[in-house]
C-alpha cells in the first residue's frame, strides 16, 4: 500500500544510545537484540474505520519515537505495519451504514495516511493490507494444518469448515508455550479472549482459547478461494504472515497497544513460531491505552477524539504531539479537552524560548545529552519535555542545534 511522505529528520552531532525498552513478554526493561545494526519493527496497524483517534495516535507516536531513538543511535530501522482491512467490526460498520466494506476501508486508509503525514510520523517501509496477502495467509494456514497445529471445526451456516489453531499441540510440539508473551493466568486469558475477538464458547473446539485461523465463507461476507477452502483469514495469522514476510523471523520489536497483548500478540507469536521454528520477535512493546470520558477510547464505545478534526480546526500538529508526549508511553491516561490548549501553550513557550537572549544561557549540547539520556531510558518523553521546559525558559546558547534536536528526536517543529 502507498504510505506517506517521510518527515524531515535533521542529523545531530554525536550519537545517542540504543534505548532500553520494557519487554512485556519478560516483564522487564532490556536492550532487545539488534542484529546487523538494523532494528526491525512491526506495529499492528488499524482496522480501517473510525480512524485516527487520539488512542491510535498515541500508539503510533510511541513507535515513531522508538525509531527516532534508534536512528539517532546510528541504527538502521526497517518498519512494517499492516492494515486489517477485512474484519468483523469493519464489515458490521459497512453493513450498518450501507457502504461497501471496500469503500469504507479505502476512505479510512486515506484518512489515516493523511493524519500520519500531518502528524509527522515516520512511514513504514512495508505497509501491507490483509487483502493484498490472502494467498500467503491461506498458505500459512495450510502449513499449520499440515504440521498438525490446525484442525477443522464443522459449521452449521457455511459449506466448508472453520479452521482453528491447536494451542495444546503447539505448546507440546513447537518452541512456543502459552504465556510466552502475555503475562496473564489462564482465567484472565479466557476473559480477554471473549472480549477481544476470540470465541471461547464455540462448540467443537479442543480448547476454548484456540484461535480462529480460517473462517469458511458465509452468505453476504467477503471470501476468497484458497487451498484451505473458500473463506477469509482469522486475525492473528494475518499479522504473523505480514510481519514475517516483511521482516523475517526473530525481529527486534513487535508493537501495538496493551489491548493487543492477549490474545493477539500471544497468538501471532505462537503461529509464527509453529510455522517457522523461529520466535517472532525479541521484544514485545506496548503503549498504554488512552481513555476519554472515563473509559478506554474505543470504536465500540464511540468515545472518540479524532486527530483529523483537531487538525482541521486549526491545531498545530506539534501541539498535539506535545499533548501526547507529556505522558510516558507505559502510563495509562485520559485525554481532556483542555490538553490541546496545554500543548499549544507549551509549544508557544518553547518557540519564544528559542528566541530568548539570555546572559546565562543553557548549553544546547548539554541539553541534547540530557534528551538522549532520557530517550534511551525507555523513551522517557515526560523527562525530555521537562528538560526542554527548563532550558528554554532560561534561553540556550545554540538555538539552531536545539531546534534540530527537538525536530529529530521528538518530531516537534519549533
Ligand atoms: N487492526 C488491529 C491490529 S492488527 C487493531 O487493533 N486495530 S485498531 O484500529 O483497533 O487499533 C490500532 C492500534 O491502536 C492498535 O495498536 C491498538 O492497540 C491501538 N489502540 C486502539 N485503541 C487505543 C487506545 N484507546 N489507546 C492507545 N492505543 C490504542
Ligand atoms: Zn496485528
Amino acid at each position: 500500500m502507498r504510505t506517506w511522505t517521510p518527515p524531515e529528520l535533521p542529523e545531530l552531532p554525536g550519537r545517542g544510545t540504543a534505548p532500553r525498552l520494557y519487554n512485556t513478554a519478560k516483564s522487564r526493561l532490556e536492550h532487545p537484540a539488534i542484529p546487523d545494526d538494523t532494528a526491525r519493527l512491526y506495529v499492528c496497524g488499524i482496522t480501517p474505520y473510525d480512524a485516527t483517534h487520539i488512542g491510535h495516535a498515541f500508539t503510533y507516536l510511541t513507535f515513531d519515537i522508538m525509531q527516532r531513538a534508534w536512528i539517532d543511535a546510528g541504527i538502521e530501522t526497517v518498519y512494517a505495519q499492516n492494515i486489517t482491512d477485512v474484519d468483523d467490526p469493519l464489515l458490521e460498520r459497512a453493513d450498518a451504514t450501507g457502504v461497501d466494506w471496500r469503500d469504507l476501508a479505502d476512505e479510512q486508509i486515506g484518512l489515516f495516511r493523511s493524519d500520519m503525514f500531518r502528524m509527522g510520523m515516520i512511514p513504514p517501509a512495508h505497509y501491507v493490507a490483509v487483502t493484498e496477502s490472502i494467498d500467503e495467509i491461506a498458505g500459512a494456514v495450510r502449513g499449520l494444518v499440515e504440521r498438525g497445529f490446525g484442525y477443522r471445526v464443522p459449521t452449521e451456516d457455511a459449506e466448508g469448515d472453520d479452521i482453528y489453531f491447536d494451542v495444546d499441540a503447539a505448546s507440546r510440539e513447537s518452541q512456543w508455550r502459552l504465556g510466552d508473551v502475555a503475562p496473564y493466568d489462564r482465567a484472565t486469558m479466557r476473559e480477554l479472549s471473549a472480549e477481544r475477538g476470540g470465541d471461547p464458547e464455540r462448540p467443537g473446539k479442543r480448547d476454548p482459547l484456540d484461535p480462529l485461523l480460517w473462517r469458511a465463507a458465509r452468505e453476504g461476507e467477503p471470501s476468497w478461494e484458497s487451498p484451505v477452502g473458500r473463506g477469509r483469514p482469522g486475525w492473528h495469522v494475518e499479522c504473523s504472515v505480514i510481519a514475517t514476510r516483511a521482516l523475517g523471523g526473530a525481529f527486534t520489536v513487535q508493537g501495538g497497544g496493551t489491548d493487543l497483548i492477549f490474545p493477539h500478540h500471544e497468538f501471532t507469536a505462537a503461529l509464527a513460531t509453529a510455522l517457522s521454528g523461529t520466535p517472532l520477535a525479541h521484544a514485545y512493546c506496548h503503549a498504554a491505552l488512552v481513555a476519554y470520558q472515563g473509559h478506554k477510547m474505543s470504536k465500540s464505545r464511540g468515545n472518540l477524539v479524532f486527530v483529523s478534526k483537531l487538525l482541521d480546526s486549526g491545531a498545530d500538529p506539534a501541539a498535539i504531539r506535545l499533548a501526547l508526549l507529556t505522558h510516558h508511553y507505559r502510563s495509562e491516561w485520559e485525554w481532556f479537552d483542555g490538553d490541546l490548549a496545554t500543548g499549544t501553550r507549551r509549544l508557544a513557550a518553547w518557540r519564544e524560548g528559542l528566541e530568548r537572549v539570555s546572559d546565562d544561557p543553557a548549553s544546547s549540547a548539554a541539553v541534547l545529552a540530557q534528551l538522549r539520556a532520557a530517550l534511551a531510558n525507555d523513551l522517557d518523553t515526560p523527562v525530555m519535555l521537562a528538560t526542554l521546559d527548563a532550558a528554554l525558559d532560561r534561553g540556550v546558547d545554540d538555538p539552531e542545534l536545539l531546534r534540530d534536536a527537538v525536530l529529530s528526536l521528538l518530531g516537534v517543529k519549533l
